[in-house]
């Protein structure tokens, strides 16, 4: 017979025991074809892996832009990421800006275990270049700092909101986000670079998902890999006066293509309201807030 699940529900979180002949998901993706999981509500039990990074001790970093206006955004990101962001954990805030001094002065309450460092971060003109230049200042800080202060990092857009938990089972040694607007999308769809021109060029009849440059992650060893290759072919596209379709992102994924993610997270980690209800997202937990791209990018 198969499976009877006669775990006691605590709550929404699923408190369940693996059968192997029985999968909690079947309307989506469990499993990329590289054997990395998609992390989705419903398929893991977070009480296990809670007591395996306890176990560990782990620290755990989350970097974020506020470069210019956008410092307005920090407030909300910082105290929704108290309530939802690796809760009970030690958790060390990056914010990388321009602003300094001002940023200094913000009072945020943090829980215990939890730190926030300003850092000074260089400005451009152009808010492309303000995209771009991220892979550059995560790499030299995390080869500076991040890797004496924390075993995983994370990078996340600032003008977003957590709205439901964000916790370890979205740690891996390197993970991405599927991008909320590509999830559903066919290969040829995706908005890769496709200049063969470019550093961040994929082919045609290559690439497996189309990921967000809005949150991605992993070991500190990982992240730097990541950001330096991103970095150099942003400077070799630059050379050659070429700016890739969707600047930083268009690296990102073509880094992912050919050293592809040990986990993947649902688009339930990077969501925008605006694309109302679907069916498959059970949890909204990391969210665009809205704005005007003109007013507060100028
Ligand atoms: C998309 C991507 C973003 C990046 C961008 C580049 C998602 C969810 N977002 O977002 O990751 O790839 O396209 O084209 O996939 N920032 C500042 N000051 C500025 C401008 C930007 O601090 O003046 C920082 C800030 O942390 C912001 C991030 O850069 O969250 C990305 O910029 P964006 O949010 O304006 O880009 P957006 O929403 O088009």
């Amino acid at each position: 017979a198969p499976c009877i699940d006669v775990a006691p529900h605590r709550d929404a979180h699923f408190l369940f025991f693996p059968c192997t002949l029985y999968s909690r998901r079947t309307d989506v993706l469990m499993m990329t074809p590289w054997f990395a999981p998609i992390v989705w509500n419903g398929t893991y039990n977070i009480d296990i892996l809670n007591a395996q990074f306890h176990q560990r001790g782990v620290r755990i970093g989350l970097a974020m832009f506020a470069i210019k206006k956008y410092v307005v955004f920090l407030h909300t990101f910082i105290e929704t990421a108290e309530k939802f962001f690796m809760v009970g954990y030690n958790v060390n805030y990056y914010v990388l800006t321009d602003r300094v001094e001002e940023v200094r002065q913000y009072n945020f309450t943090l829980g215990q275990g939890r730190h926030l460092t300003v850092l000074k971060a260089p400005t451009y003109k152009r808010w492309q270049d303000i995209c771009f230049r991220r892979m550059e200042i995560i790499r030299n800080y995390t080869r500076e700092l991040f890797t004496n202060e924390v075993d995983y990092l994370a990078v996340a857009d600032i003008d977003m909101k957590f709205s439901d938990d964000v916790g370890v089972e979205s740690l891996s040694d390197l993970f991405g986000t599927i991008h909320p607007g590509y999830y559903a999308a066919q290969r040829q769809h995706f908005t890769y670079e496709r200049r063969p021109a470019s550093k961040a060029y994929i082919p045609k009849d290559e690439g497996d998902f189309y990921y967000a440059a809005g949150y991605f992650g992993g070991t500190t060893e990982e992240i730097f890999k990541l950001t330096n290759y991103c970095h150099t072919g942003i400077m070799a596209d630059r050379e050659k006066n070429i700016e890739a379709v969707w600047h930083e992102e268009s690296h990102l994924n073509r880094y992912f293509l050919y050293h592809k993610p040990t986990k993947l997270l649902s688009p339930e980690y990077l969501w925008d309201n605006r694309m109302g209800e679907r069916g498959f997202l059970k949890r909204r937990r990391f969210v665009a807030v809205p704005k005007n791209h003109n007013e507060i990018r100028n």
